[in-house]
């Protein structure tokens, strides 16, 4: 018989319970369930069996909702078949729900997987932004400038002009930087130069692919990286590939690292985490929390080691226990602290990981541009080697703080040539997105 029926946030606010359906619930299924299954052992599965004396439930959940809203069941005894209530349609992804109750699922600062699992397949979605809605708000500004034009034969760079000057001023209050906003001008420019274009739908369009190109030139990067298949590479070749996050302090390393193994775990890939953050008190009961939650191993010799060498020991473990991919936790330091950055380029010349990847937060918006770039430079400069590593990749986290800011993306790239390789936008393990090209136009023309 159906006990009761709850609709919560991802966060686990309760929004609405129906519990008239049957007696009062007996001991605490729901918060069993959210501890034991749901929070801890990422489960796809949809059914939970609840036994405590005096009272035994089945529990069923569905995850399926753009609202991030879900609907519960509970089933008393043993059943099959039960009725499973959605709460509304949608695509399964995490598309933000923008719900304040988010901030609930952090516990300490601490990172808990609230994805419920819907059976889908774990991929990666893209970061889709805040791209809905845009072409009916594109279309105050856009039009004011770009409707001038339409119609005209032949145009012309002066017929242009100001429209690309509006353009122009538009993509910086988005963050762009000055000379990738000119290029971008330039583009749009290019395809309409000496076109007559008859009406404003076409402008549009044409506007819309000639951002598209040039942003897809900027963001993609000298070198492809493709992880899972470097993963594999490394795995054939008998030793675990390594991945070290740095970055200045609180932009979400350790959060983002252990979204990436909860990524990797999901593609079947054996994780193991190495706390190398002997630094900052509390770093390494942080890691602790996540490895306990995906069940997977840690490699940790406390504060006050030499970070360098305890990534090393992780290493020789990982190569002892199978594991197929090491993530390096860091400390978080600022860019100009030199005896920091210092041990920060011997790890890397000792360790010689596979990845390293540049954590840094949208939110900050250009002053992270400085943050890399400064990295980059002292990387290059403080390491013991000759031909020092750089920086290969960027998560860039808190992307879904920065409302349509999203030009520090492209700026990030733009200096560093290194791909952004992860978006981090949220605080939940699934909340891990690609950068979407398309996305970041319809954000820039909103
Ligand atoms: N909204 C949002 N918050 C995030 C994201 N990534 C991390 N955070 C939050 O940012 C805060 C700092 O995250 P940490 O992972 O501890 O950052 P850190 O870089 O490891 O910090 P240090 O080790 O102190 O340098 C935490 O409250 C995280 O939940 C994200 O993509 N979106
Ligand atoms: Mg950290």
């Amino acid at each position: 018989m159906l006990e009761q029926l709850l609709i919560f946030t991802r966060g686990g606010l309760i929004l609405w319970t129906c519990k008239e359906l049957g007696n009062a619930l007996r001991g605490s299924p729901i918060d069993t369930l959210i501890r034991s299954c749901l929070l801890e052992k990422r489960s796809g599965a949809a059914s939970y069996n609840y036994d405590a004396p005096g009272a035994s439930y089945t529990l069923k959940w569905t995850f399926h909702n753009e609202l991030g809203l879900e609907a519960r069941a509970v089933q008393n005894g043993s059943v099959d078949g039960g009725s499973k209530k959605k709460s509304g349609g949608e695509s399964g992804n995490d598309g933000g729900d923008g719900d304040k109750s988010r901030g609930r699922s952090l516990e300490n600062g601490n990172l808990r997987n609230n994805h419920v699992g819907n059976g889908e397949a774990p991929t990666m979605e893209e970061e889709t932004g805040k791209d809905s809605n845009v072409d009916s708000k594109k279309k105050g500004w856009f039009s004011s400038i770009f409707q001038s034009i339409a119609g005209k034969a032949n145009l012309e760079k002066s017929d242009l002009e100001p429209a690309l000057k509006a353009l122009k001023d538009r993509l910086m209050t988005k963050n762009v930087a000055e000379e990738i906003a000119e290029k971008l001008c330039e583009s749009v420019a290019a395809s309409l130069e000496g076109k007559k274009l008859a009406s404003f739908t076409r402008i549009s369009s044409t506007v819309q692919a000639a951002m598209e190109e040039a942003l897809v030139r900027i963001l993609t990067p000298r070198r492809s990286i493709d992880i899972l298949r470097d993963v594999h590479a490394a795995k054939e070749q008998g030793k675990p590939y390594v991945v070290v996050f740095v970055g200045v302090n609180g932009v979400g390393k350790s959060t983002n690292l252990a979204k990436v193994a909860y990524w990797l775990l999901q593609h079947n890939v054996n994780v193991m985490m190495a706390a190398c953050d002997t630094f900052r008190s509390g770093g390494v009961e942080q890691l602790r929390t996540h490895v306990r939650r995906h069940q997977i191993p840690i490699f940790e010799k406390g504060y006050e080691k030499d970070p360098a060498i305890v990534a090393k020991e992780a290493i020789q473990e990982a190569s002892r226990n199978g594991s197929d991919v090491v993530l390096v936790d860091t400390a978080g330091r600022m860019q100009d602290n030199e005896p920091l950055m210092r041990a920060l380029s011997k790890l890397i010349y000792v360790n010689s990981p596979d990845l390293v990847l540049f954590v840094g937060e949208a939110l900050v918006g250009n002053n992270a541009i400085d943050q890399l770039s400064k990295f980059n430079q002292k990387l290059g400069d403080l390491s013991p080697s000759p031909d020092p590593r750089l920086i290969d990749g960027i998560l860039l986290t808190k992307f879904d703080m920065i409302d349509d800011k999203v030009g520090v993306a492209l700026s990030m790239v733009y200096i560093s040539r290194a791909p952004v390789m992860f978006v981090g936008c949220g605080q939940s393990y699934t909340d891990l997105k690609k950068l979407n090209v398309k996305s970041i136009v319809k954000t820039l023309l909103k």
